[in-house]
C-alpha cells in the first residue's frame, strides 16, 4: 500500500511497505533552489525520525535528475540551507539513502548523488560539474566525493573541463554503482527494495579516503598558472581538491571558502550573464509564432561559407541542394562539404554510422531550377550587389510560392536586395560566421517588409542547426561587423602612433581575447579588409583619420597573412613570428605622416580598444539595431571571440560605468574629436547612473 505526503510543492514523500521514495518535482530542470533544499532536508530528517523506511530513494520527475543549483540565485543574499549542509544531512542518515538518477545530473545535481549512499544511472544518463563554466567551482561537495570514489585526476579532469560524462564511463570509474533501463520511479522502487533486502550495497562515500596523487596535483596546478594565469576558479579546484585528503569537514570548509571566493568575481558574473543571454536572446516575440516549412534547403555557392553552411543543414539533418554555376566550383564544394562532415565524425559530432546518410541528403546541381521546390535558399556567393540582385531576380521566378529567400551576405543592404523581387516579404539575412559549420552565430537580419513567419522561420533554422540566433536591423555590417569595422580601426591608430601590432595583440590577448586583432587578420586574410577599404574609399568621410596605411602597404606586397605566408606574421614551418618588413613599412609610414611614435602601456591598449568597442556597440543599441545590450553581448561571444569570462562588450561596460567611460572618451577627444564622440546613451547613462543591465531589464 503506497501513501503519498508533499513536504512542499516540489518534494513529496511516497512510502510503500518498508521503503520511502523521495520525489523532486521543480521543472524545468529541477535546480536546487530553497524550496527543494528545505523540502529535501525536512523529507530525509522526517523519515529519520519516524525510523520505519529501511531504504530510501531519491530521484526526480520530468525530463532529467537534478541539472546544478538554481543559478538565478547567484548573485543575491544565500538563503539557507546551504546545498552542503543538506547533503550532509543526507550522508548522515542513518537509512540508506540511494540516488536514481536520468538525464542530466549535473552539478548541485550530481552533489546530490554523491552525497548518497548508492548511485544507480538510468540510460542515457549523463553527470557532471560544469561549474567552472560559470566561473565557479563544484561548492557542495564534488571536489571532496569524487576524489574519494574515482581519484584525483578524474576530479580534476570532470572539474576543469565542465563535460559531461557519459553512464558507461561514470560506471567504469566507480562514480555509479548501477546503470539500468526504466522509468525514474519504476527503478527507485526496485533499488530501494535491494538495499533494504541488503542486494545493493551502500556505503558513505565520505567515509572512504582520497587515494594519494600529489604529482596529479601538482602538475595540474603548474600547468593552470602557466595558461590560465587570468583566471580564478580553475586554481581553487585543484587547492579543493587537494582538500579531499582531509577528514569531510576540513574538506568541505576549504572547498566552501573557495566557492565564496569565486561567487564574488566578475568571471562569475560575466560567465552568468553568458550563459542566460544564450537563452534570453533569442527567446523574443519575433521568435515564436507560426513558422514556414523546413525541410529542404537550397544553398547558391560552394565556396567556404557556402559549404559551411550546406554542412550546417546536412549535420542538422536538413536535405541540402547545393547549386553551383560551373562544374569545378561544384565539385570544389562537395569536397569541402565531405571534409567537413568527416571532421565531425572525427570530433565525435557525428557518428561514424551516420555519415553516409548524412552524405546522402546532399543534392548538388549545376542548375538553379533545380531550387524550385526548396522551402529556403540560403545564398552564399561573393559580396557583391549586382550579383547578389541578378540571383534573387532569377529566384523570384524559380522558387515556388513562400519559399524563403535568404542571404548570407556580411553586411550589404538586404532592403535592396529584397527590391528585386516581387516577393520581398519572403526575403531574410541569414548571417553566418566562418566556420558556418562550426562557429554557433547566426545574426538573423530582418529588412522592412519581411513576414512575422519568415523571421520566426530564422530563428527555428536558427534552433535546428545548433546556433545562437540574433535579430539585427539592417545596416553596414548588421550588429558585429558594424562594430568590428568601428574599433579595428583603434587598433591602426595605437600602431600608426607607436604601439607595434604584436604588443596590441599581446594586450588583447592577454585581456582575454583568443586571437588579437592582426593574428586574426592574417587568418581571415587581409585582402578582405583591403577590398573593403576600396570599396569604401569613394563614401569615406574625409573628417576621419584614415586607418588602413599600413594594411594597404602590406597587402600592396601580396603578404595576405597566412594564406600568403606572411602578413603582419610570417608562417613557416609551424611556427608565427612577427614580419620585421611590416615593422619597416610602419617606420616609413609614420615618417611620411610625421608621426612620432610614442609608448602605450597594455592597460592603455586595452583601455581604448574596448572604449571604441563599447562606443560603437552603444550606438547599434540606441537606434535599434540590436534589440537589447545582451544581444550584442551575444553577438560577440559567439561569433568575434570574445572572452566568454567577460559577459561580453556591454556587460564589461557595466563593469568600468558610464561615468568613468564618458571620461575616458573625453580624454580621447582631445587627440581625435572626430573618432572619439561620446553616444547619447552613454551620455544618459552617466548623468542618470543607468546600466547597460538595466536595458536588458526593459528589452
Ligand atoms: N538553474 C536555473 N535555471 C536553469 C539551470 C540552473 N542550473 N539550468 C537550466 N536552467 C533553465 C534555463 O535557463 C532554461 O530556462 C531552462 O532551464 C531550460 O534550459 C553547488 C554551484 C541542464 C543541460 O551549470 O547545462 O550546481 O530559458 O534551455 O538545452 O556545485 O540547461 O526556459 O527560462 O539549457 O535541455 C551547475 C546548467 C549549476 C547546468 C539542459 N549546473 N544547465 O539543457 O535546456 S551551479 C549547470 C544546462 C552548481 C553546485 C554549483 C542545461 C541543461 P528558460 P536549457 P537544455
Amino acid at each position: 500500500m503506497a501513501a503519498t505526503r508533499k513536504v512542499n510543492d516540489l518534494i513529496s514523500i511516497e512510502e510503500i511497505g518498508a521503503i520511502a521514495l523521495i520525489c523532486i518535482d521543480n521543472p524545468p530542470v529541477n535546480a536546487t533552489g530553497q524550496a527543494v533544499r528545505q523540502g529535501l532536508q525536512e523529507a530525509i530528517e522526517t523519515l529519520n525520525s519516524e525510523g520505519k523506511a529501511k531504504a530510501i530513494a531519491v530521484y526526480a520527475a520530468g525530463r532529467t535528475f537534478v541539472a546544478g543549483a538554481d543559478i538565478r540565485e547567484f548573485g543575491k543574499p544565500p538563503m539557507p540551507p546551504a546545498l552542503p549542509d543538506v547533503f550532509n544531512i543526507i550522508e548522515d542518515s542513518a537509512i540508506p539513502v540511494v540516488a536514481v538518477m536520468h538525464g542530466t545530473a549535473l552539478g548541485g545535481g550530481f552533489e546530490l548523488g554523491l552525497s548518497c549512499h548508492a548511485r544507480v544511472g538510468i540510460e542515457g544518463l549523463k553527470v557532471g560539474l560544469p561549474e567552472i563554466n560559470l566561473g565557479l567551482l563544484p561548492g557542495a561537495g564534488g571536489t571532496q566525493r569524487v576524489p574519494r570514489l574515482a581519484g584525483i585526476p578524474m576530479a580534476l579532469d570532470m572539474a576543469l573541463s565542465g563535460r559531461q560524462v557519459s553512464a558507461k564511463e561514470a560506471l567504469e570509474k566507480g562514480l555509479i554503482d548501477r546503470l539500468v533501463a526504466g522509468e525514474p520511479r519504476e527503478v527507485a522502487v526496485q533499488v530501494a527494495e535491494e538495499v533494504a533486502a541488503g542486494k545493493l550495497a551502500t556505503r558513505r562515500t565520505c567515509d572512504l579516503n582520497t587515494p594519494k596523487d600529489d604529482k596529479a596535483l601538482d602538475d595540474t596546478a603548474a600547468m593552470l598558472k602557466k595558461t590560465q594565469a587570468h583566471m580564478y576558479s580553475c586554481h581553487k579546484i585543484v587547492e579543493a581538491v587537494r582538500a579531499s585528503y582531509l577528514p569531510r569537514t576540513e574538506g568541505l570548509k576549504i572547498e566552501r571558502q573557495a566557492f565564496i571566493d569565486s561567487m564574488q568575481t566578475p568571471q562569475r558574473a560575466g560567465m552568468i550573464h553568458a550563459f542566460f543571454g544564450e537563452r534570453a536572446v533569442s527567446n523574443i516575440p519575433e521568435a515564436k509564432g507560426p513558422t514556414r516549412p523546413l525541410e529542404k534547403v537550397g544553398v547558391i555557392g560552394g565556396g567556404t561559407m557556402g559549404s559551411g553552411i550546406a554542412t550546417a543543414c546536412l549535420l542538422a539533418g536538413l536535405q541540402v541542394r547545393l547549386v553551383e554555376v560551373a562544374e569545378e566550383g561544384l565539385k570544389r564544394g562537395i569536397a569541402t562539404i565531405t571534409k567537413n562532415i568527416d571532421g565531425a565524425v572525427q570530433r565525435g559530432k557525428l557518428k561514424a554510422e551516420k555519415r553516409d546518410a548524412v552524405l546522402g541528403a546532399l543534392t548538388p546541381s549545376l542548375n538553379m531550377g533545380d531550387l524550385a521546390d526548396v522551402d529556403l535558399v540560403i545564398e552564399a556567393v561573393f559580396e557583391q550587389m549586382d550579383v547578389k540582385k541578378d540571383i534573387f531576380t532569377k529566384l523570384d521566378g524559380i522558387c515556388k510560392d513562400g519559399a524563403i529567400l535568404a542571404s548570407n551576405t556580411s553586411y550589404l543592404d538586404i532592403n535592396e536586395i529584397a527590391a528585386v523581387t516581387k516577393r520581398p516579404q519572403d526575403v531574410l539575412g541569414l548571417h553566418f560566421f566562418s566556420p558556418a559549420h562550426v562557429m554557433r552565430l547566426l545574426e538573423i537580419v530582418v529588412p522592412d517588409k519581411t513576414a512575422a513567419d519568415v523571421v520566426a522561420t530564422g530563428f527555428a533554422l536558427a534552433k535546428k542547426l545548433g546556433k545562437v540566433g540574433v535579430r539585427a536591423g539592417v545596416c553596414d555590417g548588421f550588429i558585429g561587423n558594424r562594430i568590428l569595422a568601428h574599433y579595428s580601426k583603434t587598433a591602426s591608430y595605437l600602431v600608426l602612433d607607436g604601439a607595434s601590432p604584436m604588443q596590441v595583440d599581446n594586450a588583447l590577448e592577454g585581456f582575454g581575447f583568443a586571437m588579437g586583432p592582426h593574428k586574426v587578420g592574417d587568418l581571415a586574410g587581409l585582402d578582405i579588409g583591403w577590398m573593403t577599404r576600396k570599396r569604401k574609399a569613394a563614401t569615406r568621410d574625409p573628417a576621419e583619420r584614415y586607418a588602413g596605411d599600413v594594411a594597404d602597404k602590406i597587402c600592396e606586397n601580396g603578404w595576405f597573412g597566412r594564406k600568403s605566408g606572411r602578413g603582419y606574421y610570417v608562417y613557416e614551418g609551424g611556427a608565427t613570428v612577427p614580419n620585421e618588413e611590416t615593422l619597416a613599412i610602419l617606420d616609413q609610414v609614420r615618417a611620411e605622416k610625421g608621426i612620432s611614435p610614442r609608448s602605450f602601456t597594455d592597460e592603455d591598449i586595452v583601455d581604448r580598444y574596448m572604449t571604441a568597442m563599447i562606443v560603437e556597440a552603444a550606438r547599434v543599441v540606441e537606434d535599434g539595431t540590436a534589440r537589447r545590450p545582451l544581444d550584442v553581448d551575444m553577438v560577440f561571444l559567439f561569433g568575434y571571440g570574445f572572452p566568454r569570462f567577460r559577459g561580453g562588450p556591454l556587460h564589461y561596460a557595466d563593469t568600468i560605468g558610464a561615468k568613468a567611460l564618458v571620461e575616458r572618451i573625453e580624454a580621447y577627444a582631445k587627440e581625435d574629436p572626430h573618432y572619439w564622440q561620446v553616444p547619447a546613451i552613454l551620455a544618459r547613462m552617466a548623468k542618470d547612473g543607468g546600466t547597460f543591465a538595466d536595458l536588458n531589464k526593459e528589452g
